[in-house]
């Protein structure tokens, strides 16, 4: 079984080495590959990864591939959330964001095919057609505008609103928890697990994805640029809704504490489901450091 670190270096290699076959245009080939090669923390791929280890299965050329689309998915997000007609942000994983080096055209092309992209890796592989085109409607419906997308909708409509927990919370899961949790359902789509399993992933991954979420919301009032790679304290300026704003700090981290607590709940009821060793969801849960 390789560990998070093992996983985020065999992550980042595959990646250097596969995209550049695919890409054709010199100047979109060095904007897509400097925001994927900035080096994020690679956790979406690294949780299908581990999830599929989990099961047995073995990570060889096609399972990197399917796995690794991911990353170039949440990529394309960062690079359009941080584009001067949404966060208009300088700074992204400690470097100055894709459209400071590139231009704003350029950047949203680049975005544009790291989305196309990781479609291209879900099924431009030999895994067999039906393990193909569950992953591909998966992360269509994780992504698209009823998952991702529509949280970000709700999240530049929300900055004139006030709103809710309830209302957050369903952002949040939209924005961040429907890619997280379909980061882990891969890792049973791949393996061929029943439906009652994949549910049970899906679940971790969504509670997972809100407890990260709750995470940097509070990261952005309590921790710095350097430890971020990207600006801080933006979201109060911004009138961004977010936990601390709603419940305060000491509030938001019992809402942190309580979706972590659910996590490891549905951790357990894997084990009980499946009889498998889910211990290294451990080191994804360590994450969090209060
Ligand atoms: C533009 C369609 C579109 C969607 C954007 C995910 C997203 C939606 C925007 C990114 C901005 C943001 C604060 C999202 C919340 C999720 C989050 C904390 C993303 C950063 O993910 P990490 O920490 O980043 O995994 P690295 O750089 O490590 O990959």
């Amino acid at each position: 079984m390789l560990e998070l670190k093992e996983l985020k270096e065999q992550i980042d290699q595959f990646l250097e080495q596969q995209m550049p076959s695919d890409i054709d245009q010199p100047t979109l080939a060095s904007s897509m590959e400097y925001s994927v090669n900035a080096g994020g923390k690679r956790l979406r791929p690294a949780l299908t990864l581990t999830t599929v280890q989990i099961f047995g299965g073995q990570l060889n050329q096609n399972v990197m591939k399917a796995s690794t689309a991911i990353e170039l998915l949440h990529t394309y997000s960062l690079i359009h959330d941080d584009l001067p007609a949404m966060d208009n942000d300088d700074l992204r994983r400690g470097k100055p964001t894709n459209h400071k080096k590139f231009g704003a055209g350029m950047a949203t092309l680049a975005g544009d095919g790291l989305l196309t992209m990781a479609f291209q890796w879900l099924t431009d592989n030999q895994l067999p057609t039906e393990t193909q085109a569950e992953l591909t409607l998966a992360l269509a419906k994780a992504a698209g505008p009823a998952g991702m997308v529509a949280g970000q909708a709700r999240d530049i409509e929300g900055e004139h609103q006030n709103l809710t927990l309830e209302q957050l919370r369903y952002l949040h899961r939209q924005k961040t928890g429907d890619l997280l949790s379909y980061a882990v359902l891969a890792g049973g789509i791949i393996t061929k697990q029943d439906s009652t399993t994949k549910n049970l992933l899906a679940d971790f991954g969504a509670q997972f994805g809100l407890a990260f979420q709750i995470y940097d919301d509070l990261m952005d009032v309590v921790g710095t640029a350097k430890q971020m790679g990207k600006a801080v304290h933006k979201d109060a300026s911004e009138h961004k809704n977010t936990y601390p704003g709603l419940l305060g700090i000491q509030g938001a981290e019992e809402q942190l504490h309580l979706a972590l607590k659910q996590a490891k709940k549905t951790q357990k009821k894997l084990v009980d489901k499946t009889g498998h060793d889910f211990s290294a969801y451990d080191q994804f849960l360590a994450y969090f450091k209060l």
